[in-house]
Order: C-alpha cells, then structure tokens, then sequence
C-alpha cells in the first residue's frame, strides 16, 4: 500500500477514535540527537546498555555505569523536544485526556508538554514514565530523590542518610514501579488506538502495552522507520521518521 494511502486511513483511525494511548521509545527521540539504544552500545565505548544498564553494574563498577549515565546526561543538555514531541503533546492538549506511555528516561515528553501547554496546564500531555527519568537521582538507601547533577571525583552520595546516589531510572532486571505500570496498562486497556512511535518493542513489560489496547478490541499504528514484532499486529504500519510522520498524522 502506497505511504499517502497509507497516512490518509492513519488519520481516519485517528479521526474515528475516541481514547488514544501513544507508547514511545528511544526512535522519538532520535531526531532530537538522542542516541537510540541501538547506537548508545556503539557511541559510548563498547559497551552494551544490557551491560551497563543494570544493578550489577552499579555494583561492579560504579564510576564506569556512572560516567555513562553522565555522558548520556551531557548528551542531552544539548537536545530539545522534535517535531514528533510537539505534534503529539499538542493532540493530547486538545483532546484533554492524558495518553503518552513512554519507555524514554530523557524528558523530552515533558519538556515537550510544557512548552506547548504556554500557560495552559500541561498535565494531559505529561507522559507516564516507565522507566524513570535520568534527570533525577535516587538514593539507593533512603529512596530520597534530588536533581541531577555532573559527576565530580567522589561518587555522588545523598544529603539525607550518606547513601550512594544512583539515577532514577528502571535498570535492566528491576521491576518497574507498580502504580505506573499499572497506570499504563489502564490507558492502554480503554483506548480504541494505540500508537506506537520509535521502538523496537523487545523491552518488556513496556512491549506489552500495545498488546492491552489490542486485546480490548482497539487498533494499532506503527510509526518505525523499519518492522518491528508488533508490525504484525499493526493495523496501519507507517515508515518514516517520527518528526514527520506524526506532523502529518496527528496535526
Ligand atoms: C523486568 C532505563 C521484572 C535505563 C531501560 C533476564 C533477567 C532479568 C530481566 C530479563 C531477563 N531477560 C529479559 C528480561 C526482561 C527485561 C527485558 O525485556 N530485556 C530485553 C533486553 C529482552 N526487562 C527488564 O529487565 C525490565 N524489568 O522485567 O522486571 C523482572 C525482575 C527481575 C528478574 C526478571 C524480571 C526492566 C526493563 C527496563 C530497562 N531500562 N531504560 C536507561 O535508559 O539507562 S530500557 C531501555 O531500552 C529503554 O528505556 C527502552 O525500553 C529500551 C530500548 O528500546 P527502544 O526504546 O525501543 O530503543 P531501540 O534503540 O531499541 O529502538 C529504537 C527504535 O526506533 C528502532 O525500532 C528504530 O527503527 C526506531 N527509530 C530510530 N529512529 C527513528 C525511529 N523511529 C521513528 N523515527 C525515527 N527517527
Ligand atoms: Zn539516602
């Protein structure tokens, strides 16, 4: 099927539904110069997310997970919401129902909401956060929460109990938090519509979410720049880049 007659029925689908849920991954944000997860393993030294993006690691080496997180951090310093977070924060400010479920830990979403809401409220356009944000560091003891800051020498450590800082990210082999999955899932469940914007949709449980809109009898749209596992399951699967596709899907 031709890509207009493509995106003309994506638009119909839009159109027509009447809750939509948007699950995101690292693809959104590419076009923001967000390294993907399918790059960060070849940027950053040789090391793979799955390696370093874990509690072992943390434990291991401690200066080395950290240094990557600062880089990503000083990478992103330099980065600003995309066409595709635009287009999709300002459908969720018109259709006043939150829908964004992103796996992203960069914040864009939220800079994204905030900045089109001006001085309305941004909170339809805030997106539920699987897998935290590396903006924020946790204490591993006390779970107290506090602003990134850049690494220096000394590890950083928290101000409340002395505890190591670690950043408030869901790594590789922990479980995500309950309420924000469960939060997720419910979006998911009532939408018509799901759209599924920059992933490779092999992280779970966050691959599965699509799949609650699908199994409640809703449709699916992919928006990839290649097939992913859920294309099957696609209602409409659009290729191209999500700072132009979503302009003209949703705008
Ligand atoms: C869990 C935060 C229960 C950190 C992330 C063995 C032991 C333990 C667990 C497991 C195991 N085996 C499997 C698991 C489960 C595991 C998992 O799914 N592993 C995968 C690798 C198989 N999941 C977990 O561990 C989760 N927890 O299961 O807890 C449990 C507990 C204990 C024991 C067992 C189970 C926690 C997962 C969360 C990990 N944290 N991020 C950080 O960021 O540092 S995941 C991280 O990677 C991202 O958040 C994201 O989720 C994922 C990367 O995926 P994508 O976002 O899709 O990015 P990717 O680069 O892969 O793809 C980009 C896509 O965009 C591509 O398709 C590309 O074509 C497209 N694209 C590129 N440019 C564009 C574009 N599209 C459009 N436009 C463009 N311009
Ligand atoms: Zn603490």
């Amino acid at each position: 099927m031709s890509a207009s007659v493509d995106i003309e029925r994506a638009r119909r689908l839009v159109g027509e539904a009447r809750r939509v849920v948007a699950l995101t991954g690292a693809g959104i944000s590419a076009e923001s110069g967000v390294p993907t997860f399918r790059d960060a393993g070849g940027l950053w030294r040789n090391y793979r997310p799955e390696e370093l993006a874990t509690p072992q690691a943390f434990a291991r080496d401690p200066r080395t997970a950290w240094e990557w997180y600062d880089w990503r951090r000083s990478v992103l310093a330099g980065c600003a919401p995309n066409p595709g977070h635009r287009a999709l924060a300002r459908f969720f400010l018109a259709r006043g129902a939150a829908g964004v479920v992103t796996q992203n830990v960069d914040g864009l979403h939220t800079r994204a909401a905030v900045e089109e809401a001006g001085n309305g409220p941004p909170e339809a356009a805030l997106p539920v956060e699987l897998h935290g944000a590396v903006g924020r560091d946790r204490c591993n003891r006390c779970e107290a929460r506090f602003p990134a800051e850049p690494l220096g020498d000394a590890l950083p450590r928290c101000d409340s109990c002395g505890g190591l800082r670690r950043p408030d990210v869901v790594l590789f082999g922990e479980s995500l938090d309950g309420d924000v999955l469960a939060r997720a899932y419910s979006l998911a469940e009532r939408a018509d519509l799901c759209l599924v914007v920059g992933t490779s949709a092999v992280v779970y449980p966050a691959a599965a979410v699509p799949l609650a809109t699908l199994e409640a009898g809703g449709s699916l749209i992919e928006v990839n720049l290649e097939d992913t596992p859920l294309t099957r399951s696609a209602t409409v699967a659009l290729r191209g880049a999500a700072g132009e596709v979503l302009p003209a899907l949703l705008g």
